[in-house]
């Protein structure tokens, strides 16, 4: 039975990728920074809290994960645990900085040290690009451009995966994924805001939601498919970085016509309002990805359309919200 080693386990990728594991055989064992008080309720939709065996620990502690590693032994490494809000990343960008980049260098050094047969995966993000303006989708080749201490620390913990497998001759390596989203999407992100926010207005528990900057555009996706991704780059005989993205952007008023109309509503214009609190500092206008490297050597292919992924959404927090 395979052995899987995953940071992160209690967010929105961790869960999926969890299930997807123990799905194929895996004996998964994720990392959670309090086995008592981490909320648990994505493992525990999935129904997979208790196939995992949950492991204490926090990426900021070198020693801890070096233990954990010599213990498990494990075939594979995902690295997925972040401070992954990039809003957030301007008001605490020391503890964004420990956590993604000194973080995933510290479980570099465990994995070099205690588990270096073991397959390294690192979750690396469109963000590193930021501000780079191309009329050609982004891949592998497109230089980077990060325009927040979020990006910037993970432009240190890619390159630093990259260094870890020229240098020492291990099997590392990044997906680039760009935003891929679900109806275990944290709440402070901007789908997962607004679908929430759609099915409170539907139920006449809001009257409206408060925005920052609606003009920006992302290549949204689906986690459940990302996660396929991941493992598959695992699986290869060498290993390389990848872009995982739709190749199709869609704007936040895209993302509002198809929420809204799930809720039969045609003219949003009365139910947004905004606020420069949501705005950013120095904003990321645009992202498409260019998947074209993953189609082609890892055979994958994202299955969820934007507009199916938005109403999948929807549902779930109305059905939530009604419960
Ligand atoms: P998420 O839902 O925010 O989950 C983040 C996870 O990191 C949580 O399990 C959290 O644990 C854990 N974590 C945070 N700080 C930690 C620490 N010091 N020690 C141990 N665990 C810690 O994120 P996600 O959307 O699943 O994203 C997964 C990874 O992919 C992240 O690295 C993110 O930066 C990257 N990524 C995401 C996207 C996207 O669109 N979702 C795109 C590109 C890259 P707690 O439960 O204890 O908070
Ligand atoms: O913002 C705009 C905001 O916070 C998307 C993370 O998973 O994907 C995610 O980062 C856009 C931005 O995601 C609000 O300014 C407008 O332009 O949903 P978001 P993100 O910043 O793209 C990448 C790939 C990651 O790696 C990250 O970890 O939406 N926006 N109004 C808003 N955003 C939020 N959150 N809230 C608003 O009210």
């Amino acid at each position: 039975m395979p052995k899987a080693f995953i940071t992160g386990t209690t967010g929105q990728d961790g869960a999926y990728l969890s299930e997807l594991l123990l799905s194929k055989g895996y004996e998964v064992h994720g990392l959670v920074r309090d086995k008592e008080k981490s909320d648990f309720w994505r493992l525990v939709e999935l129904d997979v809290k208790d196939k995992v065996n949950l492991v204490e620990g926090d990426l900021t502690d070198e020693e801890r994960l070096k233990n954990i590693l010599t213990d498990i032994k494990p075939d594979e490494i995902y690295n997925l645990a972040a401070q992954t809000f990039v809003g957030a990343s301007w008001h605490d960008p020391v503890a964004t900085a420990d956590i993604n980049a000194m973080g995933t260098l510290k479980l570099l050094e465990a994995f070099k040290n205690c588990a270096s047969n073991a397959k390294f995966y690192q979750a690396s993000t469109s963000e590193m690009y930021g501000g780079i303006h191309t009329s050609f989708a982004l891949d592998e080749a497109t230089s980077l451009h990060p325009r927040s201490p979020y990006a910037t620390s993970k432009l240190f913990a890619h390159w630093m995966t990259v260094n870890y497998r020229e240098s020492f001759d291990l099997f590392s390596c990044s997906g680039i994924l760009f935003n891929h989203e679900s109806p275990l999407r944290g709440i402070e992100f901007v789908t997962r805001k607004i679908t929430d926010g759609v099915a409170r207005i539907k139920l006449g528990l809001s009257k409206s939601i408060s925005l920052g900057n609606i003009d920006a555009k992302r290549d949204w996706g689906f986690a459940g498919d990302y996660v396929e991704a991941m493992w598959l780059m695992l699986q290869q005989e060498k290993p390389e970085d990848f872009v995982i993205s739709t190749g199709v952007t869609h704007s936040i008023h895209d993302l509002l016509d198809i929420a809204f109309e799930e809720i039969g509503i045609n003219d949003w214009s009365n139910y947004i309002t905004q606020d420069p609190k949501f705005m950013r500092p120095s904003e990321v206008k645009e992202l498409c990805g260019k998947n074209e490297k993953a189609k082609r050597l890892l055979g994958w292919e994202p299955k969820v359309e934007f507009k199916e992924l938005v109403k999948m959404m929807v549902e779930k927090d109305l059905e939530r919200l009604e419960k």
